[in-house]
């Protein structure tokens, strides 16, 4: 296991600041201050990244924008241009491909590389990561933190340890001196509780953990104890995978103040449920389950989920499943956040087995023809009698996806498209960011 994990070579490339750095790169006035990506500082959703300049007062990503701004009223406060990031993400993702076709994206700003098998072409995988830094600078003009190292793990360490512009290489033979003077926090799945049970174990850094026993570490802590064990010594098997999948496409809206009547509820459902069947038309693809999330004003949230006997990306079909389920659910209290997301993807021409084929067929070309309409005019050139209501006025803010939440979310402000909001996706989704499944805590 230690011989396979010596022979691999991994690169993992995050991006620093990334969504602030790009705002930064296109305005220069905005360069070298603190700029706040997220939102209005006074509505009620989260930053979803700070400058590093914003940082220095203390805020991060899923901070309250109000709490943001309470630390940092110089802040520049910008909304989440999603397309733009996704576009950079794009460019950035062809700067990996030439050197591997394994890449593993994580989320728009962060991947593994695989560069096993390049070596005889690009040389050694160091050359290739510095190539990959300099190239993303030249290139794109941002920064990237790359980690080059035997493992992904090892490498997701490596790229954190100097950001912002840092560029760790953890040689084969100094895997250990590299991992014994970290933190155990520093650990994937060594979060809060378990660092303070370790701490009182007198247990502070890798070192420290090498001490203890695999049995000890099992009965302390279950299947995360002898994940810790391997850890510790460097040893991660995961492989690279490319062409990780989209789970899930999802939109969601935070209100600016609470909101009770289902009537407005249901016309936000369906402007959430038609941007998510363009979304998925857009990716050619269809869902079968449905999912609506309810978030009540005292944060208690529900997740109701429905699966249908064919994929569907028709925004009809996704608004009357979501509002089904809508209907289904007390309102006990005000909502202050609803989302509808559409998971079991796959391409839209597999299955189609319906008997009514010929009126779904009908209601796709159209559905088309909207979008294509919507994309030469505008989003507003067509729009649903419904939508014509007051139904703006209350919201304020869409709600950043927690990348990492419920699947793996492009870290779009209020969309998940996961597999990385794992709620939100995934990587809260799942905690986003290490490509790491979720630990245990
Ligand atoms: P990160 O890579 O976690 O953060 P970052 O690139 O802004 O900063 P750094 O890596 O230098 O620490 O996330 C990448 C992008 O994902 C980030 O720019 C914005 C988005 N994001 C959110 O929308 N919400 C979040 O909670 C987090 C953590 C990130
Ligand atoms: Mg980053």
């Amino acid at each position: 296991m230690a011989k396979q994990a010596r022979e691999r070579r991994i690169i993992h490339v995050d991006m620093d600041a990334f969504y602030a750095s790009v705002e930064q790169r296109d305005d220069p006035s905005l360069r070298g201050k603190p700029v706040i990506v997220g939102g209005k500082p006074n509505s009620r959703g989260v930053v979803s990244t700070a400058s590093y300049e914003a940082r220095k007062a203390g805020v991060h990503s899923a901070m309250p924008l109000a709490e943001a701004w309470r630390r940092c009223p110089q802040g520049i406060f910008l909304p989440v241009n999603g397309r733009k990031y996704r576009e950079v993400s794009g460019q950035i993702r062809q700067i990996f491909l030439t050197y591997t076709p394994l890449v593993e994206p994580l989320s728009l700003d962060e991947a593994f590389l695989d560069v096993t098998a390049s070596g005889a072409i690009f040389g050694p995988a160091a050359s290739i990561g510095h190539i990959i830094k300099e190239r993303i600078q030249d290139e794109l003009g941002l920064t990237a933190s790359v980690g080059v190292a035997g493992n992904k793990f090892l490498a997701k360490l490596a790229s954190d340890l100097r950001k912002p512009d840092g560029f760790v290489v953890v040689p084969a033979e100094g895997v250990q001196d590299f991992l014994d003077p970290l933190p155990v926090e520093r650990i994937w799945g060594v979060g809060q509780k378990t660092a303070d049970r370790l701490h009182r174990l007198n247990v502070k850094t890798v070192r420290d953990l090498r001490r203890l026993e695999l049995a000890h570490l099992k009965h302390l802590f279950g299947v995360l104890g002898g994940q810790l064990y391997e850890l510790a010594r460097g040893r991660d098997e995961r492989p690279v995978e490319s062409e990780r999948e989209t789970k899930s496409i999802g939109r969601e809206t935070t209100f600016g103040a609470d909101v009770g009547e289902r009537d407005f509820l249901e016309s936000v459902l369906l402007e959430l449920a038609c941007d998510v069947g363009r979304s998925l038309r857009k990716e050619k693809l269809k869902g079968r389950t449905i999912t609506l999330k309810v978030r009540y004003a005292d944060f208690h949230t529900l997740v109701r989920s429905r699966t249908l006997a064919e994929g569907t990306n028709l925004d009809d079909v996704i608004y009357s499943e979501a509002c089904r389920l809508f209907q289904a659910i007390a309102l006990k209290q005000p909502l202050r956040l609803i989302g509808v997301s559409v998971h079991q993807l796959a391409n839209q021409e597999e299955g189609q087995l319906s008997l009514f084929a010929d009126e779904r067929e009908d209601q796709e070309h159209l559905a088309r023809v909207i979008d294509k309409v919507r994309e030469k005019y505008g989003a507003q050139s067509i729009v649903r009698a419904r939508l014509l209501g007051p139904t703006d006025k209350k919201r304020e803010a869409t709600a950043p996806a927690v990348p990492g939440g419920p699947s793996q979310g492009r870290g779009l402000s209020g969309t998940e498209v996961n597999g990385r909001v794992q709620p939100a996706v995934r990587k809260g989704p799942g905690e986003r960011g290490n490509g790491i499944p979720p630990g245990p805590e």
